[in-house]
């Protein structure tokens, strides 16, 4: 797979998220292996929600081919995994996540990549050597939901930078820049020193940025920084975890906000900050 890190359009960031999406996740994800009774009933009633609404509200012939042309962008922007994971992943994980007894989650975003450095149990993740940004110490364990520590469980981490940029979806950082992985030991104990990454505003120049210019909404997603955590005859833990006061803790683009996944700083006298957070992840029943 190439990625182009040479430009940061949405175009580019778009392109970069399809790709990634291409090579890791649709092998598993083939509608032929999807039963023909199953897509029958849920193509039947997305497509009776669409003409419900076009009827609801008298949908003109000029608003039906500006829909078109808008749905044709996406996909020559390479956007579908952006305006996916934006307006209708939060849902999925919802249905998907209901019955656990461990830690929540959420969801994942299109700009996960898999097999970042090892950093060990406790480490920092790769960063340039001035790396913008406030210092950020976390510590925390890792425990199955009856508090036995996971030894060997992997706690991966992504998140963008100080300018709010994911590397490998822009311009300018190096290739693992802000994404490591910190497995622990038979004590469950990790420690992550990083940056408090900055609020995210998703790509504007694009057509998901039409959309939310031509309905009056805003682009942003509050600081967050991406997790998943995975351990042997556990349930993959997805989550993101947000900082207490941001502006947009409360209309995240995304949906994506829940209150336990808060996390509680504490300025330290050096001006860095220092956090406790912990997963608890459910066996594989
Ligand atoms: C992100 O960084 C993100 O986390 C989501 C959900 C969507 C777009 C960009
Ligand atoms: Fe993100």
């Amino acid at each position: 797979m190439t990625i182009d890190t040479e430009t940061s359009t949405a175009a580019a960031s778009g392109a970069s998220a399809t790709e990634r999406f291409r090579a890791d996740k649709s092998p598993y994800a083939a509608v032929k292996d999807t039963p023909k009774e199953r897509v029958d009933v849920l193509a039947r009633e997305v497509l009776g929600a669409v003409h419900a609404t076009i009827r609801k509200h008298k949908v003109t012939y000029d608003e039906y081919n500006a829909l078109k042309s808008w749905l044709i962008q996406v996909g020559e922007g390479g956007e579908w995994p952006l305006f996916l994971d934006v307006w209708v992943e939060h849902v999925v994980e919802e249905v998907a996540t209901s019955h656990r007894q461990g830690s929540q989650g959420t969801i994942e975003g299109p700009y996960y990549v898999p097999n970042a450095p090892e950093c060990g149990a406790d480490g920092t993740i790769p960063m340039r050597p001035e790396e913008p940004g406030t210092p950020l110490a976390w510590e925390g364990t890792i425990t199955s939901t009856d508090g036995t520590p996971l030894d060997n469980a992997k706690l991966e981490i992504w998140h963008c930078d100080d300018l709010g940029l994911y590397s490998q979806f822009s311009k300018g950082q190096p290739e693992w820049n802000l994404r490591g992985t910190f497995t622990v030991g038979p004590d469950g104990r990790f420690t992550v020193r990083t940056i408090k990454p900055q609020p995210y505003q998703i790509p504007t120049e694009g057509a998901c940025g039409q959309l939310i210019e031509a309905a009056g909404w805003h682009a942003w997603r509050p600081a967050h920084i991406h997790v998943k955590v995975t351990a042997p005859a556990h349930e993959l833990l997805t989550a993101q975890l947000y900082f207490p006061g941001d502006r947009h803790n409360d209309d995240d683009i995304a949906s994506a906000v829940k209150p336990e996944l808060m996390l509680a700083p504490e300025d330290r006298p050096d001006g860095s900050l220092g956090v406790a957070y912990d997963f608890i992840l459910d066996p594989i029943q």
